[in-house]
């Protein structure tokens, strides 16, 4: 069925949907976005999607052509006419249509694009059995140059290191920074538990501040599980006793090989599979 489409202030058929070539969107990777999922009609943590499009957009002087609150009701628009239940969000806000130059500024109105569809899911058994990965040779982003904070189009360096790990067959590939500690995972934050501690790299390492990244540290609190913040090598990846994934589209996987190192006994560990379950019931929006 094809799909209605907000582009600048109402909805529009799939077919209509268009933007110029002239957009420095696509020109340059001018612009931001959010990934949000819907779950049981509700769209998920849709407020602090919404401030942290504002945060990505404020950081590239770029303005989103509505408020908050118009932007929140666009978007709870787009999901109705689409019939969406269980699903996936792009909200896009591009620079607009500018000239063959980088200057932004001589860019007409920004444009705000909201598509609501359905989201292709890992399959189950992945979830179940846990999924490889391997380190990407692709350093990330400078976060001094690029802050990884900004969700912005530009996604050129993932896609190098997601380019690595489809060349060797393991569905996702691990980002290191720089000075070599973890980064994250292409389109995921990274998590691993070792001796009944649970650690994430801090976005000065590199890493978008992961929405499901957040909750997933609440939630493992709420279990008296101790959550720290550090920078992560290699080694503590190749060593740990469980290790895990968490975004909006992987939502908790485990991780149970990288570069050819098994992680625990090969299955995901009971910290990953109780944090799955509990994010599962967050998300439906059951009682903790
Ligand atoms: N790091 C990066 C670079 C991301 O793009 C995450 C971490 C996880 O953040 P959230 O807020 O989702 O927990 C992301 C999110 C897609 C897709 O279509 C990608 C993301 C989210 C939704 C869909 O590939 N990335």
């Amino acid at each position: 069925m094809a799909l209605k489409i907000w582009l600048d202030g109402k909805l529009v058929d799939e077919k209509d949907a268009k933007i110029s070539v002239f957009d420095h969107g696509l020109l340059y990777g001018d612009g931001v976005f959010e990934g949000i999922r819907v779950y049981n009609s509700r769209v998920f943590e849709l407020d602090a999607h919404i401030r942290r499009l504002y945060g990505s957009a404020k950081a590239i002087r770029l303005e989103v052509p509505m408020s908050r609150s118009e932007l929140i009701s666009a978007v709870e628009k787009t999901v109705e006419a689409n019939g969406v239940i269980d699903g996936y969000i792009r909200l896009l806000v591009t620079r607009g249509v500018g000239t063959l130059g980088l200057n932004p500024f001589i860019c007409e109105d920004s444009r705000l694009i909201i598509i609501a569809d359905n989201i292709q899911l890992y399959p189950e058994e992945l979830y179940e059995k846990g999924m490889k990965v391997i380190s990407a040779t692709t350093v990330r982003n400078h976060p001094l140059a690029i802050p990884p904070q900004v969700k912005s189009l530009n996604y050129l360096n993932n896609i190098l290191a997601k380019i690595e790990a489809l060349d060797n067959d393991v569905p996702e590939a691990i980002m290191y920074n720089h000075e070599g500690y973890v980064a994250e995972a292409t389109g995921d934050n990274v998590f691993i538990v070792r001796d009944g501690v649970i650690y994430t790299p801090p976005a000065e390492a590199g890493s978008l501040e992961g929405m499901t990244q957040g909750i997933v540290i609440e939630l493992a609190r709420e279990e008296n599980l101790e959550v720290v913040e550090k920078n992560l090598t290699r080694f503590d990846l190749y060593v740990c006793d469980e290790f895990f994934l968490t975004g909006t589209a992987a939502e908790v996987i485990g991780i149970v090989e990288i570069d050819g190192r098994v992680i625990g006994d090969g299955k995901p560990g009971p910290v990953t599979k109780l944090l799955r379950k509990k994010f599962f019931k967050y998300a439906h929006g059951k009682k903790l």
